[in-house]
């Protein structure tokens, strides 16, 4: 059995965070994955401030376990979002895209923890001093709005950084990423892309089709250009995106070109504009399984290989 210092803090089985994603995520996925020893994870983005009540309020119908809340910061929803988690004393905030400080007192005051997602040691830091219980180190393998830093340099200089529990996130879809982040200082996982295959993911099967056929090559970054970096399944969308970015076109017209592109992927299954937002991993994502299935196969996996581990060493 893997425990570490996380399962304590959040209250949870095992330490493996499921990815709130934009439009994704809901409340039964999130319950599932509570229900299952894990956290789950809503995403704010897609609900305003009664829809995400609801979702919150389904989801603690379907378990009893913590959940958590991830606000995306640069929503136009984000300070409604974040008065409901105040209000609803969701156990786990999480945050991302931005700087989380303005909403902490009154998270802590609700008494819920907050676990900021952060691309950098410098942001990590300052988190803690806000009062943050623990960080996600997202490294820019991950699907989405990404940082600069790999997963496998950001994670353990964001370890020395700071003295809080480290969650490691970005190209993480088995027990071989989990065993690899503990090695790499960090408390445990945070899981985005492989829960997009979850039986109870409700996304169009065109989205899980296209994670499970993808390969390590699979994705694309677009976006830097206007200084949002976002991961993406190479599609017609995402290859026209690439193909436009550094051409003539104007800042307006490329800005354009995003405007409903996740909606049109997660929600409508739209296969020519949707914009379907997957991580590094989605290559080692094989098979629809449950939540559960997802978490036994994560944590057994890096179970035997830590067990294993010793093999590397010899007596001099
Ligand atoms: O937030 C994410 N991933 C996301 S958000 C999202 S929704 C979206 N909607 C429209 C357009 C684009 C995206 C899809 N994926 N991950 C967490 C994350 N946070 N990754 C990187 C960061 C980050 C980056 C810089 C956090 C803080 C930061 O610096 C903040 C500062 O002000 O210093």
């Amino acid at each position: 059995m893997i425990r570490t210092p996380l399962c304590d803090l959040c209250g949870i089985k095992y330490p493996v965070f499921q990815g709130g994603m934009a439009h994704v995520s809901d409340g039964k996925l999130a319950a599932a994955v509570s229900e299952a020893g894990g956290l789950g994870i809503i995403s704010a983005v897609n609900f305003g401030g009664t829809k995400l009540r609801e979702q919150i309020r389904e989801a603690r119908s379907l378990t009893g376990r913590p959940i958590g809340v991830n606000i995306m910061l640069q929503a136009p929803s984000a300070k409604d979002s974040a008065a409901v988690c105040a209000e609803e004393k969701v156990e786990i905030v999480t945050t991302g895209a931005g700087n989380p400080s303005e909403f902490m007192p009154l998270w802590l005051e609700a008494g819920c923890r907050v676990i900021p997602v952060v691309a950098s040691a410098a942001l990590a830091k300052m988190m803690e001093r806000c009062g943050a219980a623990a960080v996600v180190a997202e490294g820019g393998e991950s699907g989405g709005h990404i940082g600069e830093a790999a997963t496998m340099p950001l994670v353990p200089q964001v370890a020395d950084a700071v003295k809080i529990p480290v969650i490691a996130a970005g190209g993480i879809a088995d027990g071989r990423g989990l065993a690899a982040a503990l090695m790499l200082g960090a408390a445990g996982v945070q899981i985005g892309t492989r829960f997009i295959a979850a039986k109870e993911c409700g996304v169009p099967q065109h989205y899980k089709d296209l994670i499970l056929k993808a390969t390590d090559t699979s994705t694309v970054v677009t976006g830097r250009r206007l200084g949002h970096a976002v991961r993406s399944l190479k599609t017609p969308y995402s290859r026209h995106y690439a193909q436009v970015e550094y051409t003539s076109i104007s800042d307006e017209e490329l800005e354009a070109l995003g405007v409903g592109a996740l909606r049109k992927a997660a929600i409508d299954g739209d296969e020519k504009g949707g914009c379907y937002l997957a991580g590094q991993s989605a290559g080692l994502v094989k098979r629809e399984e449950t939540a559960a299935q997802i978490l036994e196969d994560v944590v057994r996996g890096a179970e035997e290989l830590l067990r294993g581990a010793a093999r590397y060493l010899t007596e001099e």
